[in-house]
């Protein structure tokens, strides 16, 4: 099975693709960790990583129908169309949000961003798109809780 884990960045998706990843025996891999591996993207002058869909997609794509059972887990993932079996994205309170992202000390202006992309809901109505009946949208919640849940919903 593949699965891919996408939402706002804050709202938990590496640590519970890590927790998914140990229940179902699925290999784990980040986007980012993905891009810098593969030679994909470019860093901009903040010294983010631009990463392109497009190539990403292909590249991910390639490896999911290689070796499959992977979860993939990253922000952009809700803007291109993966060849998974279930495409989750995760969602949070966007107060709840924020005060994750004041805790990690995130600049200010990124927690804004990704407060009104939560808001806006934008990795869900992407995702909606792309990823049609595959999708499962899901609230965070207590880790043990949203594993439990995941679970249900998987099988
Ligand atoms: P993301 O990968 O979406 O950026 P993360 O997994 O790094 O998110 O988690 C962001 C922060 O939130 C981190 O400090 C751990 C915490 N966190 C993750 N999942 C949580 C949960 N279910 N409940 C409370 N805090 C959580």
């Amino acid at each position: 099975m593949n699965i891919a884990i996408s939402g706002t960045p804050g709202v938990g998706k590496t640590t519970i693709a890590k927790l998914l990843g140990k229940k179902l025996n699925l290999k784990v891999i980040n986007e980012k960790d993905f891009a810098l591996k593969k030679g994909i993207g470019s860093f901009n002058e903040m010294d983010e990583l631009e990463i392109p869909i497009d190539e990403f997609e292909k590249t991910a794509n390639a490896l999911l129908l290689k070796e499959g059972n992977i979860i993939f887990e990253g922000h952009l993932l809700c803007e291109m169309k993966l060849k998974v079996d279930k495409f989750i994205v995760l969602t949070l309170d966007p107060e709840k949000l924020q005060l994750r992202l004041e805790l990690r000390n995130y600049p200010e202006e990124k927690i804004m961003d990704n407060t009104f992309c939560e808001g806006i809901e934008y990795c869900k109505k992407h995702a909606k798109k792309n990823y049609k009946t595959k999708l499962i949208v899901i609230e965070s919640k207590e880790q043990n809780e949203l594993i439990n849940e995941l679970l249900d919903l998987l099988n």
